[in-house]
């Protein structure tokens, strides 16, 4: 078993796999990474042999199983103080920001499903899922305008908060749903980096096509 071990779904529709991805990646961390593809008659087994809440992404380290993403992320905080912005009120916002993500946006998610080959699609998002574009927007704008000044991403340097919010900088290209400055550039800066450019390439050479596009 190598030392860490990402387990995830395809790279074209698993939103949730993407963020402690590249998190990693971002990080330089090395790791192993084993895809499952989803909804295939053998996902739910395969998944399950690594993870009791049948579900990816699964971090392996050892003997440590860590699954649901905001878990791997602050268990690879334990031990990288890079993970989490440095300042406090930044960290506390990073965090605050992150969790909101992971427990909610349902509509957006919904509607706007990750897809990475489905760029320029058009769809119409309905009040729900209009608001959680809107509250999406705020979010990254408070962020740029109280902590941004370091540099490119939402808290200056990279953090979790980017990869958190990494498959809706993604949904917002796909979909053509318009930022306005300093945000399109952090979108720009995020989905043209060599990682990101990595995930991309990768799921635009994956063949699976799943119907249900609001698996991940
Ligand atoms: N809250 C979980 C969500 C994980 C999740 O929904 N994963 C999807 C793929 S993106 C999955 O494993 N689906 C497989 C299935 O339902 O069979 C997290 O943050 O990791």
């Amino acid at each position: 078993m190598p030392e860490r071990l990402l387990v995830i779904g395809n790279k074209n529709y698993s939103s949730w796999s993407l963020r402690p991805w590249l998190l990693l990646r971002q990080l330089g961390l090395p790791f192993a990474e084993e895809r499952i593809a989803l909804d295939q008659p053998d996902t739910k087994s395969r998944i399950l042999a690594r993870s009791p809440a049948g579900r990816v992404p699964v971090l392996i380290e050892g003997q440590l199983s860590i699954w649901e993403s905001l878990a791997i992320v602050e268990h690879v905080a334990e031990t990288e103080s890079a993970v989490w912005p440095a300042e406090p009120a930044a960290r506390a916002m990073a965090r605050s920001i992150s969790a909101e993500m992971h427990g909610g946006f349902a509509a957006l998610r919904n509607e706007l499903p990750m897809n990475v080959r489905a760029t320029g699609r058009k769809v119409r998002p309905g009040p729900a899922a209009k608001a959680d574009i809107a509250r999406i927007k705020a979010i990254w704008s408070a962020a740029r305008d109280a902590h941004g000044a370091g540099g490119p991403w939402l808290f200056g340097t990279f953090s979790a908060a980017d990869a958190m919010f990494a498959p809706v900088a993604s949904r917002f290209r796909t979909y053509g749903i318009d930022l306005p400055e300093p945000l399109a550039s952090w979108q720009t800066t995020l989905l043209e980096c060599p990682a990101m450019q990595e995930w991309t390439a990768a799921a635009r050479a994956e063949t699976e096509v799943i119907a249900h596009e609001d698996i991940g």
